[in-house]
Formats: C-alpha cells, structure tokens, sequence
C-alpha cells in the first residue's frame, strides 16, 4: 500500500516529462522558457520583497516550471480515458468551458489539482477540449470525421493496462509508474504522418482549422505549454527580440497593485510540416507556447464586475492602447487587499499570526477586529481556473485570426458531463470551501 508513488509524484514527473519532449519538438518553446527565465530573475533582481515571499513559500526552485497545457480530443471515450488518465496525476475535472459561443466548435474542462497541498506541491493542469461534431455543418463530412474518430485508439495498450492495475491496486508503484508516465506521454506526441488523405484534410480545415486538427491525427498532440512568468508585460514586449511572434494582445486582466484571476499571452501557432497518407505534404499549424501570470480568485461577485468590466473596454489592435484602456476601466476595480476582500470581490486564505496563536479568537470577536489587531492574517488564493474570452483569444489567434461565429451552439454541459462519464466540479464552491476551512482552522465560526 505505501510502496505506492504519490499522485503529486506522478504529476510532478509527468509534466517534467511533458516539457522535455514538447522543448525537443519545438525548438522555440525552449527559447520562450529560456526568456521567461531571464525575465523572472531580473523580476526578483530588483523585487527583492517579491523574491522573498517567493523563497518563503518555497516557490523559487518550481517558478520556471510549467503551469498548464492543452490538448483537444475527438470523442467521448477519448475524454473519458483522459479523466482516468490524469486521476492517476490527482488531476480532476474542475469547470465547464462553453467555447462554441466564440465561433471555437469545442467545449472544455481543465483537469487539476484541487487540494491546498496537492496545489502546493504542483499546480500542473491541462485545459482539455472536446470537439462538438454537432458544429459541423456538413452531413456527409461530420460521418466522416466520427468513422475517422472511431478508427483510433489515442492510448498505448500498455497505458490502457496501466490505467486498470491503478483501478485495481489503488496506485502504482515507483516501477509502474514510470513506464506510466512513458506510455502516457505518447498520447500527447506530436505525429508528422496525418492518418488521412490530403483530401480528406482540406474538407476537414475548411469547415474549421480545430476539426482537422482533431480529426486528422493518430494521437492528440500538446498543443502549447505554459510556464508562469512574474512579468508577462516584459516578456511580451521581449519576445521579436528572440525571434518569436507573439500574439497580438495579453488576455485578460490590466497589470495591477493587486493581480487578479489570470493573464495570459503566446506566440502564434507554427506552420509545421506534415505527410499525408497519399504521399501527399502539407502543412499544418496547431503548436504555440503560452506564459500565465495568475493572481486572486474572484467570488462570483467580484467575477461579475470582472465580466462587466471586460466587456465594457471590448477588444484592440494595439497591445499597449489596449492596457491602457483597460487599465482606465478597470479603474472600478478595488485595487488594494482590504477592500477587496471587505468587500467580498476575491477569496482569502485565513491563517494565525503569533499573536493569534497566543491569544486565539473568542466567540462574538469579528474577524475585522482580529485582522486589524494583527491576530488573523489574510492571504489571497490564487486563481487556479482559466477565462472562457482569454481561451477563446489564445484559440482564434493560433486559428489565423479567423473567427467564425456559428450559430452559438447551445452550451451543453450535460452532453460534455456525459461523454465526461462524471461532473465537473464547481470551481467556486472549491474556493469558497478553501476560504471557509482556513476561517474554521483559525477557530472562526461562519458570521
Ligand atoms: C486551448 C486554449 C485555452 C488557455 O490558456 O486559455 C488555453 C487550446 O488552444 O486548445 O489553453
Ligand atoms: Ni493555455
């Protein structure tokens, strides 16, 4: 039983394995975390309160590591396989993505860590999304594609094996999970040999770049990874001196005192060769890397000024106009923690100081007065969640920019939760729960 490998263990190797094989595949991924490196150190060069929070919490050593990635699947068993796949990781379904709104024909879940300890250890998640085959409009070209789908098996028959030893030991062992990790890294290599003709290809990308991507190979290939960056202003701006084209706006957020939820920008997909079953050779454009800045989770009150406030400052052409304008609407956001967190807009984590581990909070005391004498601490939880209007902008821009707005497909989380074969948990009632345990731990009853 304890000669088990953590699922924190397996995650940790996994997505170390993830990223050696994606740097190998994509040479300038390896130049984007290189620059994110240089980034983050002189960000803690002359942020030296920054880089002391950093070496508390015991963040350094992991700073440049990868925080997420993204895959696309075809089908329901295809998704199902997955959420065994990453529960292996201690990775679980949280959240329901509805892209189809965005002209994008697939809906989504991230799977993740959901515990504080497990999040401590390694965040690592990957944003994961189905294709709707109902979005496509062609009869004849939808039974295509599901034939297609049906041909493939995305898994080893060795990682299949794995998966059900897992199911019946209830884990794995430091042997086992090795060759897991190795198996099921293949799932997620990239495949220069299309399994269809050119044809077939052309019909397919023409209904939209996501469906052949989906459709068109034995395997679902990382399409980007994400390292954490402590200034994604710098590295955006840095990237053409590297060589790299980035994309043209940051998603999200304006750079604040206070960060909140996530932002986030890549370069733009890389037009790669590929062969088809024909003989014929094309290319095919679906691989980018990405950098994420993550600050506070929003309470669904603090999400709808969010929501409110994105909207109202719409979209640019111009990365820097663009900030600046989002950072003047976004001037109605409470900037600083107190009113933030007075005001019930962001989660924070309650814990003890010295002080109130010597004289711990009594019955009818408020937690105001605890803070402000200094007994209660509050810190932010980080945003552990993605944006549905970011993912949608990282989509179009590696899609050519090409948005095509389809018949806002109707959002169906009970098709996703059943191709899913479990629910997506809510990512609020996650934070809130975090929020609410840590009040508990101090020794504050709900008010
Ligand atoms: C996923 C895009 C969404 C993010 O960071 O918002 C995403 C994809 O392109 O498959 O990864
Ligand atoms: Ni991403």
């Amino acid at each position: 039983m304890d000669n088990f490998l953590s699922a924190d263990d397996i995650r940790t190797r996994f997505s170390l394995a993830m990223s050696a094989m994606y740097q190998q595949e994509v040479p300038q991924y390896g130049t984007l975390m290189q620059l994110v490196a240089t980034v983050n150190d002189r960000a803690l060069e002359v942020d030296i309160a920054l880089k002391d929070r950093l070496t508390a919490s015991d963040e350094i050593g992991r700073l440049n590591l990868e925080r997420h990635g993204a895959i696309r699947v075809g089908t329901a068993e295809e998704l199902a396989t997955l959420r065994q796949l990453f529960a292996v990781m201690g990775m679980f379904p949280v959240g329901y993505y509805d892209l189809s709104q965005a002209g994008v024909p697939v809906h989504s879940t991230a799977f993740r860590p959901v515990n504080d300890a497990a999040l401590r250890r390694n965040p690592f998640r990957v944003f994961t999304s189905l294709l709707r085959p109902e979005l496509i409009d062609d009869h004849a070209l939808r039974e295509k594609a599901a034939a297609i789908l049906a041909r493939r098996d995305i898994f080893t028959a060795r990682c299949r094996e794995l998966l059900q030893l897992h199911q019946q030991q209830g884990g794995l062992t430091r042997e086992q999970a090795t060759e897991f990790v190795a198996e099921a890294l293949e799932t997620f290599r990239w495949h220069a040999h299309s399994s269809v003709d050119s044809q077939t290809y052309q019909a397919l990308n023409q209904q939209h770049r996501l469906i052949a991507d989906v459709v068109c190979f034995p395997g679902c290939h990382i399409n980007h990874l994400t390292p954490r960056t402590l200034d994604i202003d710098r590295v955006q701006q840095l990237m053409p001196s590297r060589g790299i084209n980035p994309k043209t706006l940051i998603e999200g957020p304006p750079r604040r005192q206070v960060s909140i939820l996530l932002r986030q920008t890549s370069f733009k997909a890389l037009e790669e060769p590929i062969i088809f079953q024909d003989g014929h050779q094309g290319t095919h454009t679906a691989r980018f890397g990405e950098i994420e800045q993550r600050g506070v989770a929003l309470t669904p009150q603090g999400r709808a000024l969010y929501d409110r406030l994105l909207n109202e400052a719409g979209s640019g052409e111009d990365n820097q106009q663009h900030q600046q304008h989002l950072a003047a609407i976004f001037r109605d956001f409470p900037d600083d923690e107190t009113t933030l967190r007075q005001q019930g807009l962001a989660w924070f984590h309650y814990r003890l100081s010295e002080k109130g581990i010597a004289t711990p909070p009594a019955q009818g005391e408020s937690l105001e007065a605890l803070i402000a004498e200094g007994r209660v601490l509050a810190d932010p939880i980080i945003y552990e969640d993605f944006l549905p209007v970011s993912a949608a902008g990282i989509f179009q821009s590696n899609l050519g920019d090409r948005v095509q707005v389809r018949s806002a497909g109707q959002s169906s989380r009970e098709a996703f939760e059943a191709a899913l074969g479990a629910a997506v948990l809510d990512e609020m009632a996650l934070y809130e729960e975090r929020q609410q345990r840590s009040l508990s731990q101090c020794g504050i009853r709900p008010a």
